[in-house]
């Protein structure tokens, strides 16, 4: 018996290993010429500042927004900006819409004043859509502001714009490019491989074009590199890449440029982030900081389900409200993310009235609030149900989203990571206004206690005109470590 059960072990020990050398066989690295060129973040000063943003706006707005959603009577539901592509609209039709375009009510600085109102640190300016059209005067085809009644150059005016408000700018660029006969979304034959090449000089141009026109630019903001012809292009485009940074030095690049030798998009077949930052989270937000796998990432989110361009009806989709959008930008933040709002403005050059009361009542919050959100990282809280937390150095920011209907918000304090020390809150305030307000907790003071496991917490009484707050609110709390014997003098620190 004794020998059974020995033979058996034995058995179970050669098969343990062997799943463990096909799992280390399987770990070793796939050999990539153009895969991720760099393990871990960018530490640059360009990609340093990029981090500290926390808000931006993007701006969708080219000839699909006459339209606005709406053709011959009749309702696109679809995302607005597509509509050429939507059967019913007839391309012809599309296709002179450029010859309407003239954005009499457009004010470059009306919106920059607006958008740094909002708070926001960084514009995404659409420069060219899947249509083609371009929004500046490119030399490179004639399907450009240049050609409309308008004329005028509308990139320039938004970057001299934004840039006079210290707002910085990034270019989005469609790879994609209905307009260009070069275009291919695959390429089948001797044909199509010719004329694609075609297109890509003409892709290259556009770029170089771009940052040779607008040296303020911080970087550019690819979209529609889901094609199974730009995929292919692996090393093409990678050096194409190359070729922009040496352009503009400092240069940022999200995760949606290209693919890798084995075509897989974002994260190389080793698993590792395609250039500067992660572009994945469109319209989405990771649940935890583990899905963001330690890379810098963006999210950017449309006000309604899902439109980007101007839509003259919003009455199909939920539209979110700015709690929503302070709710999704607050937990972006305490993941280490940047939160991006999409407008739509109209054939006109107008920012609709939903638009502009959220920007309004975000930037009301963020006037306030904003120490939660500009410069911070993740904090060394786990999450907790009342909302989201950052933190900068010693200071901890709670921003507490869902309010205890006790009117007691529970933080439980991280365990130090040195020996015989805990950490306890030195100070802490609300902030309410532009004055920061001393947490009096009606009289009472917040309390700490610890728990059978040995978990630690202050309990914060919410003052009255915190317990009337119809808006997430924001603690600002500072963290110390103590040694545990100390602990007696700080149970009452935050009164
Ligand atoms: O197809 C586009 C869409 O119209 C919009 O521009 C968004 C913005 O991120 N990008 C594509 C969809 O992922």
């Amino acid at each position: 018996m004794k020998r059974k059960i020995s033979l058996l072990l034995l058995l179970f020990a050669f098969i343990f290993t062997i799943q463990n050398f096909a799992q280390s066989v399987n770990k070793e690295r796939i050999p990539l010429e153009h895969g991720a060129h760099r393990l871990g973040k960018r530490t640059d000063a360009a990609m340093q500042h990029w981090r500290k943003y926390g808000l931006g706006q993007f701006i969708h707005w080219g000839v699909y927004a006459i339209p606005g959603g709406q053709w011959d009577g009749k309702n696109y539901m679809g995302a607005a900006e597509w509509i050429r592509s939507w059967s019913g609209m007839p391309k012809q039709d599309y296709d002179n819409l450029y010859k309407q375009f003239n954005p009499v009510d457009f004010d470059a600085v009306k919106w920059a004043k607006q958008a740094k109102q909002m708070g926001a640190k960084y514009l995404i300016f659409t420069t060219k859509h899947h249509d083609g059209f371009c929004m500046w005067p490119s030399n490179y085809t004639d399907y450009t502001v240049a050609n409309t009644p308008y004329k005028k150059d509308i990139v320039k005016a938004l970057v001299d714009a934004y840039t006079a408000e210290g707002i910085d700018v990034y270019l989005y660029f469609s790879i994609i490019d209905w307009n260009q006969p070069g275009y291919r979304s695959v390429v089948k034959t001797e044909t199509d491989k010719a004329e694609y090449e075609q297109f890509k000089q003409f892709t290259r141009n556009q770029l170089i074009e771009l940052l040779t026109n607008y040296p303020q630019v911080k970087g550019l903001w690819f979209d529609g590199s889901w094609d199974k012809a730009w995929i292919e292009q692996a090393a093409w485009v990678d050096a194409l890449g190359e070729e922009l940074r040496s352009i503009r030095p400092g240069l940022i690049i999200g995760s949606r440029f290209r693919a890798d030798d084995t075509g897989k998009r974002h994260v190389d077949a080793n698993g590792d982030l395609i250039d500067d930052y992660d572009q994945r989270f469109e319209r989405n937000l990771p649940a935890n900081l583990k899905e963001v796998g330690g890379n810098d990432w963006e999210c950017v989110m449309t006000i309604p389900e899902n439109q980007w361009g101007y839509h003259r009806d919003w009455s199909w989709s939920y539209v979110k409200t700015s709690d929503d959008l302070i709710e999704m930008m607050a937990k972006t933040r305490s993941l280490d993310g940047n939160f991006v709002i999409n407008f739509g403005p109209d054939g006109k050059g107008n920012i609709r009235k939903e638009e502009s009361d959220i920007a309004k009542s975000i930037g009301k919050w963020l006037s306030i609030n904003g120490n939660a959100v500009y410069d911070v990282q993740h904090s060394l809280l786990e999450k907790q149900d009342w909302g989201y937390s950052t933190q900068k150095d010693h200071k901890i920011y709670l921003t507490v989203f869902n309010k205890p209907a006790n009117n007691l918000v529970r933080v439980k304090l991280p365990k130090s990571k040195t020996e015989g020390m805990i950490y306890v809150i030195g100070k802490a305030q609300f902030l309410l206004n532009q004055q920061p307000a001393r947490i009096k907790g009606n009289g009472k003071p917040a309390t700490y206690f610890r728990d059978k496991f040995g978990n630690s917490y202050y309990d914060i009484i919410l003052p009255k005109a915190v317990q009337k707050c119809t808006q997430a609110f924001v603690i600002e709390l500072e963290l110390k470590e103590i040694d545990k014997k100390d602990l007696d003098n700080y149970q009452q620190a935050i009164i």
